[in-house]
């Protein structure tokens, strides 16, 4: 993954990452290891060792609700990335997703508390706002969850705003538009629409669009993420107990992005909507970068290419290709 590194702004930190051998929390772990001492805390239910591998960390086996205290000593900044990852999942059980997504949220946050750190990040979710009664989508657009995941997510948020407003902790949420690139699962029933067509046009397979595929989506760059944590982790006062928004604030539809990703249309068939889709979903992007600072920078042709190019490699590497 050359030529994308850019300054973090933090050194001589600790820095805890839960969910570092995830796709988002890897990528962050990456541009923090060198100049910082990183403290991985996965439980692998959904992260992987390899998505770490060459980074020196300190790396612990362990679920977010385990007792974590004696890993946050001495903390400065803790972003947390963990999660129970799937909507799909969420509507099976939605206890598991709870015990997780709200249960381990709390334990961190709480152990952060007690244990005197600086800054914390939450990794939170569009799906806090259900189907889109407008768009773009402010940050102040009805939040109306569809699903035991979006609850969790945005009862998460209300802990971390909870935890500024009553305990002085410093927090941020960051509500994740859909999030793609490298690492990112493409094998499970859940994985994201890019890694789905991605892999099913190298490997030479059609690619289903559910519904009439004028359905639009955000994408954002997991690279762009990153800044936008690094951000979070470094700003002002003036985003401390705050959400924003992480997205690009242009919409696709799923056809386009097809199309975008060189997908012939007649390896496309059209299959069934998927239940629950939400037909729009586009970020305003506009708080996140008046008072964050954020702003997302690479185009989707670009991310696509950095994707494709990522994927190819890996299939080479692994022999699959
Ligand atoms: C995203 C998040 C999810 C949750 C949700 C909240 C991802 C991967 N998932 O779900 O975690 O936050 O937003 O609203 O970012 N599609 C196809 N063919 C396929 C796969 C998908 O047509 O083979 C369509 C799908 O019907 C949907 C769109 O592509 O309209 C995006 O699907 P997705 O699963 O990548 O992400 P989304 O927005 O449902």
């Amino acid at each position: 993954m050359g030529g994308e590194g850019f300054k973090t702004m933090l050194e001589g930190k600790r820095i805890v990452v839960t969910g570092g051998c995830g796709f988002i929390g890897s990528h962050l772990v990456e541009v923090l290891w060198k100049e910082n001492g990183v403290i991985v805390i996965d439980d692998l239910s959904s992260g992987d060792l390899k998505n770490i591998e060459g980074f020196a960390v300190e790396f612990h086996h362990r679920s977010i609700t385990e007792p974590l205290d004696d890993l946050f000593s001495d903390v400065d900044i803790v972003f947390h990335t963990a999660a129970s990852v799937s909507v799909v999942t969420s509507v099976d059980d939605p206890r598991h997703d709870a015990r997780v997504n709200i249960g381990g949220l709390l334990n961190v946050l709480e152990t952060a508390r007690r244990s005197g750190v600086g800054r914390s990040i939450f990794s939170s979710s569009t799906a806090v706002y259900g189907r889109a009664r407008f768009t773009p989508i402010t940050e102040e657009h009805p939040t109306e969850p569809l699903s035991p995941y979006g609850l969790s997510k945005l009862t998460g948020e209300g802990y971390f705003r909870l935890y500024h407003s009553l305990y002085g902790l410093e927090t941020v949420c960051l509500r994740y538009f859909n999030v793609y690139g490298p690492r990112q699962q493409a094998h499970s029933p859940y994985s994201g629409v890019i890694s789905i067509f991605s892999r099913n046009f190298l490997e030479g397979k059609p690619s289903t669009i559910y519904g009439n595929g004028l359905q639009t989506r955000d994408f954002v760059y997991v690279k762009d993420v990153v800044r936008a944590n690094l951000l979070a982790a470094t700003g002002g006062k003036e985003i401390v107990g705050r959400v924003f928004n992480i997205g690009t604030g242009l919409a696709i539809s799923i056809k386009d992005l097809a199309s975008l990703l060189g997908v012939p249309a007649e390896a496309t068939v059209y299959g069934p909507p998927r239940p629950g889709d939400i037909r729009e979903s586009v970020s305003d992007p506009g708080l996140s970068k008046n008072v964050l600072g954020f702003q997302a920078t690479v185009t989707l042709e670009e991310g696509l290419d950095r994707y494709l190019g990522w994927y190819g490699a890996e299939l080479e590497r692994t022999g699959e290709g």
